[in-house]
């Protein structure tokens, strides 16, 4: 069984989104971070970076049991525990990860600033909401033109880069993102909302 400690945000929901697609059990913990519950000592001794999401699976390698943080280390796991939403052909598996990992070093922390300078920083700052801003319109152009000529992230088949980036491409309105600008984006964000497990995970917790 796995345990999800997590919260409804999309990195949260990337992990959700996954473990709803894989048919497994699980166990959901919420950690409220408004309420600082993620620098509680006995969830930083599974996550130690104080930030959701996080896994425990008493099913690990070695039969042994595993902590794991990181929400792209997670979904690797995943994939590589269960042999799903991971290309096995070498090169289309690179295509993933660096799409995965373009999620997690700028798709998720740039619209992450524009989230908070739009709209919980405590004083205005014009510098800072333009400088993301901008960066948030030039990562969906970029994602935009990915997704010109095909249904997915890389191609016919949903991946663990998909997982990692809808539930960020849902936020669209916090990072003041018109996203009829991006139709490609659009009719992505369309095929992925009618997938049922999508949507299972996008309620958790
Ligand atoms: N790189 C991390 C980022 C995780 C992250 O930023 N989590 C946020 C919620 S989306 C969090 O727990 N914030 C609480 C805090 O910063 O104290 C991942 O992808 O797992």
């Amino acid at each position: 069984m796995i345990d999800l400690y997590t919260w409804g945000t999309p990195n949260g929901r990337k992990i959700s989104i996954m473990l709803e697609a894989l048919r497994l059990p699980y166990r959901v913990h919420p950690i409220n971070i408004l309420e600082d519950e993620q620098f509680a000592p006995t969830f930083l001794n599974i996550s130690p970076n104080n930030k959701i999401p996080a896994i425990v699976d008493n099913e690990g390698p070695n039969d042994e049991t595993i902590n794991l943080f990181e929400s792209g280390a997670i979904l690797l796991y995943l994939a590589e525990k269960s042999g799903e939403f991971i290309p096995t052909d070498p090169i289309a598996k690179l295509d993933c990860l660096q799409w995965l990992m373009w999620q997690m070093g700028g798709f998720g922390p740039m619209l992450g600033q524009a989230h908070h300078f739009n709209r919980f920083a405590k004083e205005k700052v014009p510098y800072a909401q333009q400088r993301y801003n901008d960066e948030s319109q030039r990562l969906w152009g970029v994602l935009n033109t990915q997704l010109a000529d095909k249904s997915f992230i890389i191609g016919d088949e949903l991946s663990i880069a998909d997982f990692a980036i809808y539930p960020w491409a849902m936020r669209y309105e916090w990072q003041h993102i018109d996203p009829d600008k991006f139709p490609y984006v659009q009719a992505w964000i369309t095929r992925m909302g009618h997938i049922e497990f999508v949507q299972r995970g996008m309620q958790v917790p």
